[in-house]
């Protein structure tokens, strides 16, 4: 049997609003996207998930969608997007839709007329529910975006239920008609030439709101099941489902032999750096060790059966390089490369968050007043009724917050820095005079480039693709090792993901003589024994078993 071309592909994260604004109103558009596709095609990217383009009041940028077959007046028109489809694929690049279902907007049709009383047509769209006894909410489950996860719709006295903004109300996903409309939609998308979907949160349409139940409820992987029956099976496309809660125990339902998606996003990695108590709002040091045993743990669990979809970065999260590398002018370059290096060399479908490819980094704001995302402004009253103080509080932003991630892209160090003639919708990072698009590339030593040699050796390589996953010397503070083998070849790489020199002994099953197949610093044609490595050297040898 062919192997999905998605193994193969790398994937590519656009955030439109933050993209390209080709009209000069400080917001990213449709056509922005299609006049930069050639640096993705540059990169040599294979697929793009575009954050939701639809039309939208943008409580949360998109994720909030009142038009599921209607593209946001402010990104464009239909037939933008129809432009922005052939142009990628001439390039050979095909286009994942995000799929936004657990939730619609509170100004989408379906809502509006829901809200017009507990008889409307499309009440059953939604989760309403009587009072508590007291008149209170049904029950106390929160909102992922702070307060509780219900609201009072006066004209029919009852709650209805929305896990993130009260302007984003979950779908009653145990009404057929719903999954029905949903299934049509994806058709539609599919049929139009898209190249698969990101499945926003999915691990939360099995909910059961009665029994307290968001993520892994009782009927989510029946939902999936059907997904696949009514829309998926036969087509030749990439899904993945975003999936917090996802975990070793359950992958293999997702993708796994009779799982319904390609791949999924799973955040283990990410929430193991977490507060126990405050979450990603109280800021943590790097655990190394840490975020090497829980991608060590993913490559074995999904080695024979499922599809690790690997990333460091997305528009919910902070910027790699400053998160797991160190953005200072001293090892910004060389850390980005080696965490690149460190992610695209494993198994899996790795995806570049926009910006990543020229080694941007997270911004700084000094007032909670001056972040532009709603998770803040709904987290801080909760935050700071438990406790964690506004400097405390403001530093976890400026470690965690979306905000990092959404700056607009530097293409250059003009001042919309290529973004926009106008002012931006979200300041821009000073850094654009330094670090943008224009510069990088000019460099064959930069973060581009090497972004570009990492792609096309997977294309190159099998042994990349498939190759059988050993993690080496786990338990050293310093240094991320592994071992990929395949037909008697074997891929050692190792990286010292720290700012000091530090020396390194290779556990005998790295040993490998051959080829350089990528580094950091400079090559190296052989690995056995001692070997000093410089700060942020990262290194791939290709050699026999
Ligand atoms: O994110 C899922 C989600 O739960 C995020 O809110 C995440 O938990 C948070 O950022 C980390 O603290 C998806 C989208 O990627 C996000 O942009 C949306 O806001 C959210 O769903 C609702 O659609
Ligand atoms: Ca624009």
């Amino acid at each position: 049997m062919r192997d999905p071309w998605w193994k193969s592909a790398v994937g590519y994260q656009v955030y439109p609003r933050s993209f390209c604004d080709s009209n000069g109103d400080g917001l990213g558009d449709i056509p922005g996207i299609t006049a930069r596709l050639d640096h993705l095609a540059d990169l040599g990217i294979g697929v793009i998930w575009l954050s939701p383009v639809y039309r939208s009041p943008m409580a949360d940028n998109g994720y909030d969608i009142s038009d599921y077959q209607g593209i946001a007046p402010e990104f464009g028109t239909l037939a933008d997007f129809d432009r922005l489809l052939a142009e990628a694929k001439a390039r050979g690049i095909g286009i994942v839709m995000d799929l936004v279902v657990n939730h619609s907007s509170d100004e989408h049709d379906w809502f509006q007329s829901a809200r017009q009383g507990r008889d409307a047509p499309y009440r059953d769209f939604y989760i309403w529910r009587d009072p508590a006894p007291d008149g209170g909410p049904p029950n106390d489950l929160q909102s992922f975006f702070g307060g509780p996860a219900w609201d009072y719709d006066a004209a029919s006295g009852q709650y209805y239920f929305h896990l993130f903004h009260a302007k984003q109300p979950d779908l009653n996903w145990n009404n057929p008609a719903l999954r029905q409309a949903v299934w049509q939609m994806m058709r539609w998308w599919l049929d139009r030439g898209v190249a698969g979907f990101r499945m926003d949160v999915i691990d939360l349409i099995g909910k059961d709101p009665d029994r307290g139940i968001a993520a892994d409820g009782p009927k989510l992987f029946a939902h999936l099941a059907e997904m696949d029956a009514q829309v998926l099976a036969g087509r030749d496309v990439l899904t993945v489902g975003e999936a917090w809660s996802a975990s070793l125990d359950n992958a293999g339902r997702y993708c796994g032999r009779d799982g319904a998606l390609s791949m999924v996003f799973q955040f283990s990695h990410v929430t193991a750096g977490w507060d126990p108590v405050f979450g990603k709002w109280k800021a943590r040091t790097r655990d190394l060790v840490g975020l090497k045993r829980v991608f060590n743990a993913w490559q074995i669990a999904l080695a024979d059966e499922g599809w690790n979809a690997l990333f460091w970065s997305n528009h919910d999260l902070p910027r790699a390089v400053s998160k797991y590398g160190d953005d200072g002018p001293a090892w910004r370059v060389r850390s980005a490369k080696a965490l690149a290096t460190v992610l695209h060399l494993m198994k899996g479908t790795p995806w570049i968050y926009q910006g990543e490819e020229i080694g941007m980094t997270n911004t700084h704001v000094g007032r909670i007043e001056d972040v532009d995302d709603v998770e803040v402004h709904g987290q801080w009253p909760d935050m700071s009724a438990r406790g964690l103080c506004e400097q405390d509080f403001l530093a976890g932003v400026n470690a965690n917050g979306r905000d990092n991630a959404r700056t607009p892209m530097q293409w250059s160090a003009a001042p919309g820095a290529g973004f926009t003639s106008a002012t931006p919708w979200l300041a821009l990072n000073p850094n654009h005079a330094t670090i943008n698009a224009d510069a990088d590339r000019a460099d064959p030593d930069g973060v581009f480039a090497h972004y570009q040699r990492l792609v096309a050796l997977r294309k190159t390589h099998p042994i990349i693709v498939h190759g059988h996953f050993v993690p080496l010397a786990e338990d050293d503070p310093n240094v991320w090792a592994y071992v990929r083998e395949l037909d008697g070849q074997r891929l050692t790489m190792v990286a010292n993901l720290t700012s000091d020199p530090v020396r390194f002994t290779l556990p005998e099953a790295g040993i490998v003589a051959g080829a350089c197949l990528i580094h950091t610093r400079a090559p190296r044609t052989r690995l056995k024994g001692e070997i000093d490595l410089a700060p942020w050297e990262a290194v791939a040898v290709l050699g026999q078993a």
